[in-house]
């Protein structure tokens, strides 16, 4: 049996960075690219502005094991592809039974869920709001502020992460802007 040292990690409020940080993985639109709905938006963006960091994740580096609560921060830049709103790339849990809990930290944004035979929802998040991830569930954040949109997330160590499924389908249903607000809307791109 393996006793870990227990451990104390600072996340700067203002920003979401979580220190220290094990690994920080960053993503960015080019290769992202796919996942948005608006292909024209994309290569437009890409051939004038070229490529933007989208987001960056702060991974604790606790072990992806059984047993173990892995925990990372996420912030994720203001902006849009088009009418959609900056996101994660999206995933569901290996183990599609495993849960996830979501702590909004900075800025505000929206926790994207759905499951396999794509039914969606979405909930507001904000500093302090718990988003809780039930088993079965995919998931996805945008940030729907003008601020980056930093939070928490908490999950099982041996869940898992499958990001092929969404690469091939996509999600059911995408956050846009219309008419100002934020808003679900079945995405055109769906498999
Ligand atoms: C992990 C948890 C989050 C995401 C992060 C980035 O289970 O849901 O830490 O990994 O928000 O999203 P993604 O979809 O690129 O992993
Ligand atoms: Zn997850």
């Amino acid at each position: 049996m393996l006793i870990m040292e227990p451990r104390a990690f600072a996340i700067e409020m203002d920003t979401g960075a979580l220190r220290p940080a094990e690994r920080v993985i960053r993503r960015t639109l080019r290769e992202m690219r796919a996942l948005f709905a608006d292909q024209d938006a994309v290569e437009r963006i890409l051939a004038t502005d070229g490529d933007r960091l989208i987001y960056e994740v702060c991974l604790a580096g606790i072990e992806e094991a059984a047993g173990q609560i892995p925990y990372s921060t996420t912030v994720i830049q203001p902006g849009r592809v088009g009418d959609e709103f900056h996101m994660t790339k999206g995933h569901f849990h290996v183990l599609r039974d495993r849960a996830e809990i979501y702590l909004g930290l900075a800025g505000e944004g929206h926790l994207i869920l759905q499951t396999e035979d794509g039914t969606a929802r979405s909930l507001s998040m904000r500093p302090g709001t718990v988003g809780y991830v039930p088993p079965h569930w995919g998931h996805r954040t945008a940030n729907s502020g003008s601020v980056p949109f930093a939070f928490l997330a908490a999950w099982p160590g041996e869940a898992g992460h499958d990001y092929g499924t969404v690469e091939e389908r996509g999600f059911a249903q995408i956050l846009v802007s219309r008419d100002g607000r934020p808003t679900l809307i079945a995405n055109p791109t769906h498999v």
